[in-house]
């Protein structure tokens, strides 16, 4: 259809160098054709051409001071990609990979997520190059005072949310939120991953990855499949990892390995989950620690991984859950992971999978859960979050958890049946970017040309 060329040509043209948001907008656009075809009312309010531009990108300078007492100074992002169903919502991520092509395919990515989800958030993201790796707390602290001191003018709980993500935990919610609350005078559900002990919600810290697995056993399930007693393989060594190997173990399943930017860890027996939550979550350390308390773990550093492909994905399993950055699972892994039996994969992280991996796993018709749909659990618990400081009420973890598993069932089920609906029952990437898509695209056409 040329007229999705026509719009991808554009975004080339004037969103120079993008590579990551071009990938994002380049599968999105391609799973939509089926839907223009039969609806052209789509085409005809321009819903395309107005979606793959955010309603307002904001880009920032944050100075600081170091522990030497240098000055250092990094971008600050936050791109408000989408209200038409609620409050620009999403993480903020501090990798010193980020740029404004990465936080714009995160955001575009989050507009399809947060409506698949059935709550009322629009979609946004942001974030900086800063590196928190090595900095003190002191520094990470006056790093995110700097950054909110230009963000809180942006965002408040009716307009702006923003929550974790890569690099941005507890700690630097903790710093923002007061930075917030300091500037603004005002105690308000501003940003979600707060402490439980100012406005946070139980559940919230493990919602993505304990999603990722009720998403999986949703998909397998309907093959009439579990992952009781399965072997599974888990990318990433952070929040979302963490929490997708509990919840592993709680459904009787073996995750065997976990992987850093310097290395991969192979723990036969299963992975050590109280050691892993002390070596990452407490200490802030390598996995070399891992190893070094748990000598019959293998360690795979960066220099020993296979020609142009991942350690973690040469492991055979039966079910893969990619946690850690986008791109990390190329062809070649997808074809490893094929060769050695691997029948499910739920992508926790965002677009893990390169496009060529993708293609793979769907022409191979495994249980393939795209990010959009297996990690929404994080997001959506975050709109719990801010149901419950809107209400000034806590609900049981009992109760969150409950919620979360409903909301993965409802995002598979809604994201399945769009696929049946337009003929490939097996694509959930095709059915979680319609159904995402359809959405947002009534609550605009609704709510005129704004
Ligand atoms: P964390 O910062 O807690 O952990 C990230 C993990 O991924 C670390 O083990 C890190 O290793 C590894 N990693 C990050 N970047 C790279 C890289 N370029 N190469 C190799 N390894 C890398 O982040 P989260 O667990 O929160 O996020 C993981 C993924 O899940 C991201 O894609 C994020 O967007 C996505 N996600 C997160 C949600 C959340 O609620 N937190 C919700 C939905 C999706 P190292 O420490 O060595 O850098
Ligand atoms: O990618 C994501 O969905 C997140 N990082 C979580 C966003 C949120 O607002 O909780």
């Amino acid at each position: 259809m040329p007229y999705v060329k026509n719009v991808f040509a554009y975004l080339k043209r004037t969103s120079p160098a993008q590579s990551e948001f071009y990938q994002a907008a380049e599968e999105v656009l391609h799973s939509l054709r089926p839907l223009m075809e039969r609806y052209p009312r789509y085409r005809q309010y321009k819903i395309i051409e107005q979606i793959v531009e955010p309603e307002r990108q904001i880009l920032f300078r944050v100075a600081w001071m170091d522990d030497r007492g240098e000055v250092q100074v990094n971008k600050g992002y936050r791109i408000e990609f989408n209200s038409a169903l609620g409050p620009y919502k999403g993480g903020l991520r501090f990798h010193p990979s980020v740029n404004a092509g990465v936080i714009k395919f995160l955001g575009f990515e989050q507009i399809f997520k947060n409506a698949l989800t059935g709550l009322p958030i629009g979609g946004g993201k942001g974030g900086s190059d800063f590196d928190p790796k090595g900095r003190s707390d002191a520094e990470v602290m006056r790093f995110c005072q700097a950054f909110m001191a230009e963000l809180y003018r942006h965002i408040g709980p009716n307009t702006d949310v923003p929550a974790g993500d890569i690099g941005v935990g507890a700690r630097e919610i903790g710093y923002l939120f007061g930075k917030y609350k300091k500037i603004t005078n005002r105690f308000e559900g501003v940003l979600t991953g707060k402490s439980l002990l100012w406005g946070g919600s139980l559940g919230r810290k493990e919602a993505t990855g304990y999603g990722a697995v009720y998403f999986a056993e949703n998909m397998l399930r309907a093959r009439g499949q579990t992952l009781e007693g399965k072997r599974c393989t888990v990318s990433g060594s952070g929040n979302v990892a963490i929490y997708t190997i509990e919840k592993l173990y709680h459904k009787g399943a073996i995750p065997v390995t976990v992987s850093d930017s310097r290395g991969t860890i192979y723990d036969e027996e299963g992975i050590d989950l109280v050691l892993l939550k002390e070596i990452k979550e407490k200490r802030r350390e390598s996995l070399t620690e891992y190893h070094k308390a748990r000598p019959s773990a293998k360690y795979i550093p960066l220099s020993e991984y296979p020609e142009d492909g991942a350690a973690v994905w040469s492991i055979p399993c039966f079910a893969a859950f990619p946690s850690a950055t986008q791109n990390e699972l190329n062809q070649k892994d997808a074809k490893t992971l094929l060769a050695n039996g691997c029948e499910c994969i739920s992508e926790g992280a965002n677009m893990p999978s390169t496009p060529e991996a993708v293609d793979t796993f769907l022409a191979a018709k495994i249980c393939y859960g795209p990010g959009k749909a297996a990690n929404a659990g994080g997001v959506a618990c975050s709109q719990l979050e801010m149901a419950q400081n809107a209400s000034m009420r806590s609900w049981s973890l009992e109760e969150v958890d409950n919620k979360l598993e409903q909301i993965m069932q409802s995002v598979h089920d809604t994201a399945s049946s769009t696929a049946e609906e337009f003929g490939e029952p097996t694509n959930l990437v095709l059915g979680a970017n319609i159904a995402g898509f359809r959405r947002v695209a009534d609550a605009m056409i609704e709510q005129g040309l704004v």
